[in-house]
């Protein structure tokens, strides 16, 4: 197939515009007829948007039809062979063509209830996020997780994963293949075979501080680092972190920071964190193929520990290079009475360095993070990159109501201490406060009884609070109230409580100048600008306590969603992003000059 060409498709005339783009949307050249006004493009990725533009702004009705001109999966034209050459490409990549009696009877089944409840065939872009094929198990599985989805959002879906479907073909036309992002995508694939016990035998990723898997994971950014992208100085330092340098053709310039985290949350996504360490490798693996000095070194930091998952200490890797390391966490310990000090020990990280790991900011020009969203926003709005204003506030707490476990069958309901519906109270109290404020959120994301027991009035429940918000005063009024609340219940009913502040990071607003920087490199791709405050926390907040520093933010696919295994990108959108960090440091080269 002869490639097409940007210039040739500006330069068409709009008839010869729609012919050259036959098949990328499913029997509907509308699309193309109605994008063809918005020529010339800049990119191709500026095409990909301006034809999702063409039928975001469709009414429903037309939306629906383009739905409807898809084929079912594993259906009725497939059967009958006359499904179109693309269709039948990517249905036959998937293995929907050789489908077992029972595989096809399930696809069957599920093509008749998913028409029936929504009214629209299931589509999905089987050539998956990769570009290189779902399996039919993968398939099946997220068939039967959206049928139950609500209506409204699987026509978003429907038409998301038609615009991923259209993408690909267009790729195929321009003989485009996202490279860079390819192989950030597959490093993150890699990196995600090291999971902890307890988790990797059931397909789960989870990676908390020090264990094996983590020190896997050191060990495998270490060796890419050093090996595939040509970093001229590697080490795994005194807390786990995993830093890179790339000189500058000045060894004594100074650097620009970056990086991200590379532990996750139990049961966690490959590339919360993860994204942010790799986009960056492959921008000096680029840098270092192609022999090339930049006017200011660059250090790429694979952030030991973030979520706080293992110890109660957050941001513990990034917090190490701005001074913040708390000594006292080294006491801390973890579920099995393991301490952060005997973790690293036996871990082989020398403790007494720690304190050496403090930056001198002045040897910095900046930090900037690329990250997940996390989030639904840019997946909504058709959008793989978003530029970061600001990072939300948080502060976190675990605490304990301690009440009096009696028994189940004799202890009258008015008579009782019972320390778990108190937390329950307490729990619906921070939804609806954490609901009473824009841009505030409030979680009680842990809540256990210990040793509880079914005919046992609970005598102890544990729970945790996590309170965001784009100021700090909007955090901490939410916090006091909660507190305040807490105090009340405990009165009432006759119960005490312990809590304890385990984190607090203050909002932290994107350095204009490095902000802009982003805002450049997406535009220089040929994409709109679009600003979004982050609620997710991230290493950029603690390096903000240090130095100036800004994120940008790439679009998750299945509503973006994170801290969840459904956490997934695509290797197109990987690729914009490690082209707008490469533009960032083509922009600060000029710069210095
Ligand atoms: O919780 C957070 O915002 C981050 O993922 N640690
Ligand atoms: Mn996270
Ligand atoms: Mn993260």
């Amino acid at each position: 197939m002869a490639t097409l060409t940007l210039e040739q498709i500006n330069a068409a005339t709009a008839r010869e515009f729609v012919a050259l783009l036959d098949g990328t949307y499913e029997h509907s050249p509308w699309v193309a007829e109605r994008a063809a006004a918005q020529r010339p493009f800049a990119s191709l990725v500026h095409l990909k948007l301006a034809l999702a533009q063409v039928v975001r702004e469709a009414g429903r009705d037309t939306q629906v039809a383009l739905i409807r001109a898809h084929p079912e999966l594993a259906g009725k034209a497939m059967l009958s062979k006359t499904l179109t050459a693309e269709s039948t490409h990517e249905q036959g990549k998937a293995g929907l063509t050789d489908c077992t009696a029972d595989e096809f009877a399930k696809i069957q089944q599920l093509n008749t209830d998913y028409n029936a409840r929504f009214g629209f065939p299931f589509i999905l872009a089987v050539r998956g996020p990769r570009g290189l094929g779902l399996n039919k198990a993968e398939i099946v599985a997220t068939f039967e997780r959206r049928v139950g989805n609500h209506p409204d959002f699987e026509l978003a879906e429907c038409l998301r994963n038609i615009h991923r479907i259209a993408e690909m073909r267009l790729n195929d036309k321009f003989g485009h293949t996202p490279e860079l992002g390819n192989l950030v995508w597959d490093w993150a694939e890699r990196l995600a075979s090291n999971s902890d016990p307890g988790y990797a035998e059931r397909g789960e990723l989870t990676v908390t501080y020090l264990t094996d898997a983590h020190r896997a994971c050191a060990q495998r950014l270490a060796h890419w680092m050093r090996a595939d992208c040509g970093f001229d100085e590697v080490e795994i330092d005194a807390v786990g972190n995993v830093v890179g340098v790339y000189h500058g053709s000045d060894r004594n310039a100074k650097r620009l920071l970056t990086g991200s985290h590379y532990d996750t949350v139990r049961n966690g996504g490959k590339y919360d964190g993860r994204q942010g360490i790799l986009v960056p490798m492959a921008c000096v693996r680029e840098l270092h193929r192609q022999g090339r000095r930049l006017p200011f070194g660059f250090e790429v930091v694979g952030f030991a520990e973030e979520e706080g998952q293992r110890y109660k200490a957050v941001f513990l890797g990034s917090g190490a290079l701005t001074g913040h390391f708390d000594m006292r966490w080294l006491e801390q310990k973890d579920a099995d009475g393991i301490t952060m000090r005997e973790a690293m020990v036996h871990a082989g990280l020398c403790i007494d360095d720690i304190p050496k790991l403090q930056r001198d900011a002045s040897k910095y020009l900046g930090f900037v993070e690329t990250h997940i969203e996390q989030g639904p926003v840019l997946n909504e709005i058709d959008l793989p990159l978003g530029i970061v204003t600001s990072i939300n506030g948080s502060v976190r707490y675990v605490g304990e109501i301690v009440g009096m476990a009696s028994h189940a069958g004799t202890t009258p309901m008015d008579r009782r201490r019972d320390a778990a519906t108190a937390a329950a109270e307490l729990a619906l109290f921070v939804e609806k406060r954490g609901g009473a404020v824009p841009h505030l959120v409030a979680t009680v994301g842990m809540l256990e009884v210990p040793n509880g027991s079914i005919n046992v009035v609970p005598g102890r429940c544990k729970f945790s609070l996590d309170i965001r918000a784009t100021t700090n005063e909007v955090r901490d009024a939410c916090a006091d109230d909660i507190r305040a609340e807490l105090q009340r219940i405990c009165e009432r009913r006759g119960l005490h409580f312990k809590l304890e502040e385990t984190m607090r990071a203050a909002a932290a607003p994107s350095a204009p100048a490095w902000q802009q920087r982003w805002e450049r490199a997406v535009q220089t791709l040929g994409l709109p600008l679009y600003r979004m405050p982050s609620g997710a926390g991230h290493d950029a907040m603690k390096m903000h306590e240090a130095m100036p520093q800004a994120m940008l933010f790439m679009r998750g696919l299945n509503a973006g969603i994170s801290h969840n295994p459904l956490e997934s990108i695509t290797n197109d959108d990987t690729d914009l992003c490690v082209r707008a960090f490469q533009n960032l440091l083509d922009q600060l080269a000029t710069e210095l000059a």
